[in-house]
């Protein structure tokens, strides 16, 4: 290629309107050439497919790239995946294989390991982000698809460093629909994307180039000033050798859940809130406090916690302390319900760190609170040396009777166990069988006697 450079056309803004650009398959055909060192443009054979937004690169065997863009006929607009050779020893232009998924305002450069580097872009009409990268290799004459473009941009630059990486900086940054001040320096030995130091001004349709330096240099684009003034001279330089990785941003997704028995309560019954706090990482979460306001028709009882400290009353705080990565604290607060109805209650965890994911960091458990007149008691009596427990809670007999209330047609499982020297014999009354498990439905007032016997 010797010392000369090549001009294809493209936009200057960035932009692909079909009225702009009608009769654009000939007009971005044209190739010219320019010596430095005559200050002189000569015209060049055509490229055979005439297209814009697409990617040039000058490879390392001395041929020119120009890779996918964009070709509008009809009104609409069609991504390619075009790959034309120029040899500027011969001028004359060459089709190579295709780019496995057609792209505009992609950027191209090539490494130090004479492969072409094709990053970002998009398919038009495709709606997949821009965050594709495929490796050309001239010698073979094949692609490969490589790690994706960590912040996925269309309209970006990108070149070369001495350091054997290339940097793709600035674009738009299709997620957040807006310029983007991305540096992000890919590595082909080991086809790894790292974040680097973002460039200070967010500018898209940019020009990067590598000076003899060894520093990298990003010219004009369009900034986020409002048009026409978005246009910018701007010149911004990046010093590959100095860049660092910016300061890990620390972030920990808290998240809490809880649970209520028994739910439904008694009016003057004691009803527990158990709240799991729970840190899904992926950082280790510091100064981690639950908080709960409690609602109107209950009254405060108790509250422990699995570490750190509850305080409070109509309003608790608990300072949980630090949460590592997939760590979890339990919190169980105890409450007497004082009047019929249905009681909300809403726990809500914040920490010091960012949280990426706020919609976990609250939950509201909801509880209905019934008239003991609403009410079915179960009443349990043992004969003999045993135990007798219920799920959902409220039995739990050893030696002697016991009441509890459920809801009105509640599922209640009692579970009879002897004591030492002893054997479960029988159920009798509302449970029957030799089974130690009961299975009951509460529709009405019921008495269960459960029978041991002495071995
Ligand atoms: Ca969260
Ligand atoms: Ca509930």
């Amino acid at each position: 290629m010797g010392s000369d450079a090549f001009v294809f056309h493209a936009f200057a803004d960035g932009s692909y309107s079909c009225t702009m650009y009608g009769g654009l398959a000939a007009a971005f055909t044209v190739v010219e050439e320019y010596d430095p060192a005559t200050n002189v443009w000569a015209t060049k054979a055509p490229m055979p497919t005439g297209r814009a937004a697409l990617g040039l690169a000058a490879a390392s065997n001395g041929k020119l790239y120009a890779i996918g863009g964009f070709n509008e006929g009809n009104g609409t607009v069609t991504s390619l995946g075009t790959v034309e050779e120029y040899d500027p020893a011969t001028n004359t232009w060459a089709t190579k294989a295709p780019m496995p998924s057609a792209r505009l305002g992609l950027a191209v450069a090539t490494a130090s390991n004479g492969k072409v580097y094709a990053v970002g872009g998009f398919a038009n009409g495709d709606g997949s982000p821009p965050y594709i990268v495929q490796e050309y290799d001239p010698s073979a004459n094949a692609w490969n698809t490589k790690a994706s473009l960590p912040t996925p941009r269309y309209y970006l630059g990108l070149a070369p460093a001495p350091n054997g990486k290339l940097y793709a900086i600035g674009g738009i940054d299709y997620r957040a629909g807006a310029n983007s001040t991305a540096s992000e320096e890919y590595d082909p030995s080991t086809n790894t994307w790292t974040s680097r130091s973002p460039m200070p001004t967010a500018r898209a349709a940019l020009a990067m180039a590598t000076a003899p330096n060894g520093r990298l240099y990003a010219i004009g684009g369009y900034d986020n000033k409002p048009y026409p003034s978005n246009y910018t001279t701007l010149v911004e330089e990046l010093d590959p050798a100095t860049i660092v990785n910016p300061p890990p941003v620390a972030s920990a997704d808290l998240a809490i859940s809880q649970t209520d028995s028994p739910d439904p309560v008694a009016v003057g019954g004691v009803l527990t809130y158990t709240i799991v706090a729970r840190n899904n990482g992926p950082q280790s979460a510091t100064g981690v406090t639950l908080t709960d306001s409690l609602p109107a028709g209950v009254n405060f009882v108790s509250a422990s916690t699995s570490q750190g400290s509850c305080s409070g009353t109509a309003t608790l705080t608990c300072a949980l302390g630090s949460l590592a990565n997939g760590a979890s604290a339990t919190v169980s607060i105890g409450v007497r319900a004082t009047a019929a109805g249905g009681v909300a209650n809403t726990a809500r965890i914040t920490g010091n760190e960012a949280d990426p994911a706020s919609a976990n960091n609250a939950e509201t458990e909801g509880t209905t609170v019934l008239t003991t007149a609403d009410l079915s008691r179960l009443t349990v009596a043992v004969e003999g040396q045993g135990r007798v427990t219920s799920n959902p809670g409220g039995i739990d007999c050893h030696p002697n009777s016991c009441v509890a209330n459920y809801g009105p047609g509640a599922s209640v499982s009692l579970t009879a166990a002897a004591a030492n020297g002893w054997r479960f014999d029988h159920w009798e009354r509302a449970c029957q069988g030799q089974t130690s498990t009961c299975n009951l439905t509460l529709g009405s007032d019921l008495l269960v006697k459960a029978v041991g016997l002495k071995c």
